[in-house]
Formats: C-alpha cells, structure tokens, sequence
C-alpha cells in the first residue's frame, strides 16, 4: 500500500481565516483607492466567494451586480489594476498581523517536517499573498518549508478545476494516493477530488461551514491543538482531540483500503 509522503494545503480559510476580513477589506480599499464607490459587504461577498480568484471575482460583480464601471477601453487591464492594488493592502494587513494562522497549523506543519513528510501549498490565491502570509505569520524562513508552492495564475483553471493539484504533483513528483489535501470549502474540495487525492475539510468560517462536502473524508471544524480540541461534523472515524501524523497517516490508509 502507498504510504502517506505528502500533505497539500489550501490557503484562504484553511490555513488562516482571511476572507471577511483581509481579502473582502482589501478589496474594498483598492476600490476607495480608484475612486469608485463600490462596496463589498460581509453577505455580497459571501455570494461572490462562489468565483475563485481576486480577478475573476471582480469580472464577476461587474457581470452579475452591474455597477458602474469607468469608460476603460481595457477591461482586463482594468481590472488587473485593482487588483494589483488590492493585493498591496491584503499583503500590508498581512504585514501588520492582522491575518494570525488557525489553530493547530503551525504545530502540525513542524511535526509534517520534523517527519520528512513533503508539504505543498495549493491555493487559488496570488503567491505574493502566500509568502507573505507565511512570512509574517511564521517568519521567513517557512518559506522554504515547503516543496512546491502552487498559486494563484501559475494555472489557467483555478478551483474547482483540479489544475492546481495536479500542478503540485508533478512538482513534487508524486500519485494522487500519496497525498492528503486539506481544504475549506466546496471549491477546493471538488478541485482536489477531482484530482484523486483524499481529501480532509477543516472548516469553520461562516462562509463556508454549510457547503456540501461529499466525497471528503471527514470533516472538522479545525485541526485542533492540545486544551483545544477539534470537533468532527461528519465522517468517521472520529478525530482525535488534534490532528498529528500518526491519526493522518491511519486516516490515509483506511481510505486506500476502502
Ligand atoms: C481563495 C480565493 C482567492 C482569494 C483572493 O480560494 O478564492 O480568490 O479570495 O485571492 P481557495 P486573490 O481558498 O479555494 O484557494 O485576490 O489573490 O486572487
Ligand atoms: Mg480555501
């Protein structure tokens, strides 16, 4: 049977709950800044969060929620530009730590690499905002922590196509069955599904806690830590008050045999 050799981690929402209140208010900051009066409230953005991607998100709004759009011969440049500036006040809120890690991250990332277990990043979002994220809320070193980095456009289809798994695989030169994904929501479950890797929820956020899971192998309102247990909202078996390598590792196994 294959053992398990890698761990693969979405970003937004998994690693650190960064949508209603760093990318939704860094969205909202570049619009100020280009002096258009659109405002991206906490239940729009929930409705916009169904788009992956800064870019496509705005390309949404203005296909969907018709706002008033300056005459620019260049929509895609246009939009390119807010979206540049909307990445300068995400990674500057990151920069202030404003953004903290979820529970139980840091500790697992340290047990995965004390193991030689290889750790991948696949995220929809900008790299910039990943590096920056762990940067600032690890330090710089845990960059480099991580044997592939896959983000954001290195892919032409974001989530929930599977492209940014498979990007990740074969960076890392690694099956399917040799991974575990942990995700966050309905997006990123069915693009590392459809990649064929296991795939665990750690959800808590209210955007996403409701979505329809199926096909995960459990779901969990977060990864724990010791005095702070996790609770498991559907599949078995239970999970430990936290996860470590050795529940991960049997989680894996269980789900190759069946
Ligand atoms: C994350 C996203 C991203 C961020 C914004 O989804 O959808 O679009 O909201 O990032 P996932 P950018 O967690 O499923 O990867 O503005 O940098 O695109
Ligand atoms: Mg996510």
């Amino acid at each position: 049977m294959r053992e398990l050799k890698a761990l693969l981690f979405d970003v937004d929402g998994t690693l650190a709950d960064t949508e209603r209140d760093g990318h939704r208010v860094a969205f909202n900051q570049a619009f100020l800044d280009a002096g258009l009066d659109w405002s991206w409230d906490v239940q729009l953005y929930g409705r916009l969060l169904e788009v992956t991607g800064g870019k496509e998100r705005i390309l949404h709004y203005i296909d969907t929620c018709k706002p008033l759009v300056p005459e620019a011969g260049d929509l895609s440049g246009f939009i390119a530009g807010l979206h540049q500036a909307k990445t300068a006040h995400y990674t500057q809120a990151l920069r202030k730590g404003r953004i903290p890690l979820r529970p139980g991250v840091l500790r697992l990332l340290l047990e995965a690499r004390s193991a030689g277990m290889l750790l991948g990043i696949c995220t929809t979002t900008t790299a910039a905002n990943v590096s920056a994220l762990l940067e600032f809320s690890i330090g710089p070193e845990a960059l480099g922590w991580f044997d592939v980095i896959a983000a954001g456009d290195m892919v032409p289809a974001k989530k929930p196509a599977p492209d940014i798994y498979h990007y990740a695989m074969r960076g890392l030169g690694l099956l399917p069955d040799d991974c575990m994904a942990f995700e966050d929501s309905v997006n990123g479950v069915r693009s590392a599904l459809d990649a064929g890797i296991d795939t665990l929820v750690v959800t808590a956020n209210d955007y996403t806690v409701d979505q329809d899971f199926t096909g995960a192998s459990l779901v969990l309102d977060g990864l724990g830590e010791p005095g702070m247990p996790c609770n498991t909202l559907h599949g078995s078996p239970s999970a430990p008050d936290f996860l470590d390598l050795d529940f991960l590792r049997r989680l894996h196994a269980h789900r190759l045999q069946s």
